[in-house]
């Protein structure tokens, strides 16, 4: 069956052959696949293309590895509780806003794409330190390259959470729309979650299919997809609906799912009518978004708050009977019971866990709660081994 590609695909491809990088490469080969159409005549294709895509990303891991502590990259080790990825387009104010939630100093000036390599820096909140990194700005059509090509993308996928900034006083609906466009593209999904999905690999035994009538496709295509990730003997148990893409999309690991806040910055500058109002109507149900100027620092202390809930994270501070609680607190995601909390400490503290006593979220102060009990912000957990 001939594979009738449209021409989207060749450009994708000339693209794929002119990419430098590792990470480019991988951003012309996702989009090859999305762009190509599904059905017999494609098969062979897809699968040599989703091929290519894992080989390449073997390869990026390894020259991560390969470049901590060497030369420049692009590559921004993590540090703190998490690391959240400052995006934006040219100028909206990411250098200045960084400058004034942490140390770092990066340049911040009138021109486009001042700041050419990312930059971390380290927000105190509280409590908790939540790294900060200034991803260089973002244009219509970096994920194909334009601009300072597609790295900076690279460098957001990497983050545990993103910070969309737009310039209030310059028509954010329309930003905002870039920068959404070009992530998506990018196969990193915002405040979006993935489809329950759990699959168990066995040594032995074939497939075994739970909740297939979730599948909203074939059964056959069902098994193709698990065979082009090698997934020959395992139990699949699907718990909501989902499409042979979102399948495809969840196994193949193209798709990130990341946590994302919108920061419309210049807001000493924006006037009625700038469309502040607009952005929030459009976006403000999916993405929580504030108003703050990084000029004159209105509403930043709002801002570190609204970035530490974008983490979807709780603190806990552990003790040992008898002594104080710990000055700083782990960082633990939301409903993480008293049993995540001892394997953060230790392995083996969770294998000898007996009970806790809780002093916050519980009715009595020091009350004894199971393992599995869930714990709360700011919660003191005594564990009894
Ligand atoms: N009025 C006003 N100007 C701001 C504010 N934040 C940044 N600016 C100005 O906007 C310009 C760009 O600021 P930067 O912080 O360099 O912007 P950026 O997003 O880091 O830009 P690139 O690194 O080039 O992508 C500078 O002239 C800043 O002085 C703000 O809150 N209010
Ligand atoms: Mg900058």
């Amino acid at each position: 069956m001939p594979a009738n590609l449209p021409p989207e695909y060749f450009k994708a491809e000339e693209r794929y052959l002119q990419a430098k990088t590792v990470e480019e490469k991988i951003l012309a080969t996702q989009e090859l696949i999305r762009i190509a159409p599904k059905h017999k005549g494609t098969e062979k294709l897809l699968k040599v293309l989703k091929r290519r895509l894992a080989k390449l990303r073997l390869e990026l891991r390894k020259q991560q590895t390969r470049r901590v502590g060497g030369g420049p990259s692009f590559h921004v080790k993590k540090e703190g509780a998490a690391q959240v990825a400052l995006v934006g387009m040219p100028n909206s104010g990411k250098s200045m806003l960084l400058r004034r939630l942490t140390s770092a100093q990066p340049e911040v000036a009138e021109y486009p794409f001042t700041t050419r390599e990312p930059v971390p820096g380290m927000m105190e909140f509280e409590d908790v330190q939540i790294q900060l990194v200034e991803v260089p700005a973002l244009i219509e059509g970096s994920n194909r390259g334009r601009g300072l090509g597609a790295q900076p993308l690279s460098v957001a996928r990497n983050a545990d959470a993103i910070a969309l900034i737009v310039d209030a006083s310059s028509d954010p609906l329309e930003q905002m729309e870039i920068l959404l466009a070009e992530l998506e593209k990018a196969g990193i999904k915002l405040n979006q979650r993935p489809p329950k999905l759990s699959i168990q690999r066995q040594a032995t035994g074939g497939i075994e299919v739970r909740g297939i009538r979730m599948f909203k496709g074939e059964r056959s295509e069902l098994k193709r997809i698990l065979q082009e990730q090698r997934i020959h003997n395992a139990v699949v148990i699907i718990e909501e609906p989902i499409t042979a893409e979102e399948l495809e999309d969840v196994l193949d690991e193209s798709s990130v799912y990341r946590r994302a806040i919108t920061i419309a910055n210049k807001g000493d500058m924006a006037g009625e009518g700038d469309g502040f109002e607009k952005l929030q109507q459009a976006y403000g149900g999916r993405f929580p978004t504030i108003l703050v100027s990084a000029a004159n620092g209105d509403n930043l202390a709002k801002l570190k708050e609204l970035i530490f809930e974008s983490l979807n994270v709780v603190r806990v501070y552990t003790k040992r009977p008898d002594e104080e609680p710990a000055r700083r607190p782990l960082v633990l995601p939301k409903s993480s019971t008293v049993l995540d909390a001892a394997e953060a400490i230790h392995k083996e503290f969770a294998r000898d866990l007996k009970f806790a006593r809780v002093w916050g979220s519980t009715r009595f102060a020091g009350q004894q709660v199971p393992r599995d009990y869930v714990l709360r912000d700011k919660d003191i957990v005594e564990i009894h081994i």
